[in-house]
């Protein structure tokens, strides 16, 4: 199994076990419905605010030894609030790590291939509803521009769409928006704010049965891990009228990046067609909700649900 470490402050311990988990069990269905050859996990650190760089080293080593007695079952990468310089020090007491730097033989940052993948997304999302993906005249708002949605606003921009962007971090908006010449949407703002496209890129559980109502998009499709507060809110999306682009589909890039370059081998082109597979994998998924009368997320868990039951077992397992 495979998923990345977030380091993350949590009101108690429950909490965090319980992120972890639910994380987890979306890497499974992530490596199923990317056709990656592997199990999901997560790891959480629940950290009392921001480490001081010794004790941020010091926690990653004796999460590293942990990792270790697993003996190679779960293999970690970076996620939120982890860096491939993270993904280095864990490297330095564990072979069991997926993104380090080039420099320490890794394959870098996945952060660019999430943000191709989520565009591939965001095309058959539009595709979908519009009958075209074209992005010229469409508005999309990003929320969130860390590394992931940042990459992702450039894109967009550069394809032509109108981008507005919002960040509980003001000063990384401000910087992005003077650059690229985006909208930014003031905190607080991003879900009422009229847009083609709602693309969650920061944290989960932001759509909710209290934040559904207020949506004024037709589709949404970002990077976060876990956007809706629990899965009946699939369906809320659906009865809203909005096309919701399940979370473990379009965030797949990470790992199709980190495990194709790292344990398949595969080339640029190859890593390329995975994530260009990522908008064909959500348009059959569409068409299947269509189809059956369910929701995007039930039609998605059912391709994922099937693919791993296709799957070969180990023996008495
Ligand atoms: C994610 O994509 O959510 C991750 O956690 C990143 C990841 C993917 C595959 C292996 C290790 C980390």
């Amino acid at each position: 199994a495979a998923g990345g470490t977030r380091m993350k402050e949590y009101a108690a311990p429950a909490e965090a076990l319980a992120d972890a988990t639910r994380l987890a069990r979306a890497m499974t269905y992530k490596m199923a419905a990317a056709a990656l050859p592997m199990g999901g996990g997560k790891s959480v650190l629940a950290v009392p605010g921001d480490l001081p760089d010794d004790h941020r080293e010091q926690l990653l080593w004796r999460h590293g030894h942990n990792i270790n007695l697993l003996g190679g079952n779960y293999r970690t990468g970076p996620d939120m609030n982890t860096s491939s310089a993270d993904m280095d020090v864990l490297g330095q007491v564990t072979p069991f790590v997926f993104g380090r730097t080039p420099a320490e033989g890794g394959s870098g940052s996945s952060a660019p291939d999430t943000a191709v993948g989520c565009l591939h997304g965001i095309k058959a999302s539009l595709a979908h509803v519009f009958g075209t993906d074209s992005l010229p005249g469409r508005r999309v708002l990003v929320q969130g521009v860390g590394e992931v949605g940042r990459r992702l606003a450039e894109m967009l921009a550069k394809e032509g769409a109108t981008v507005l962007i919002s960040d509980v971090d003001e000063g990384r908006t401000t910087t992005l928006a003077e650059e690229l010449g985006l909208d930014v949407v003031p905190v607080g703002d991003e879900l009422e704010t009229e847009c083609d496209v709602f693309a969650p890129c920061a944290a989960g559980g932001i759509l909710t049965a209290a934040t559904i109502p207020r949506l004024r998009c037709r589709i949404v499709a970002g990077a976060a891990n876990n956007p809706l507060g629990d899965p009946a809110d699939g369906a809320r999306l659906q009865q809203a009228g909005i096309l919701y682009a399940p979370d473990f589909v379009i965030n797949g890039g990470g790992a199709i990046h980190l495990i194709g370059y790292e344990t398949l081998g595969w080339s640029r082109a190859q890593v390329e067609a995975h994530l260009a597979g990522i908008g064909t994998t959500l348009s059959e998924i569409y068409q299947a909700a269509v189809n059956k009368g369910i929701s995007t997320e039930e039609a998605a868990e059912q391709v994922a649900e099937a693919r791993l039951a296709a799957r070969p077992r180990p023996a008495g397992v």
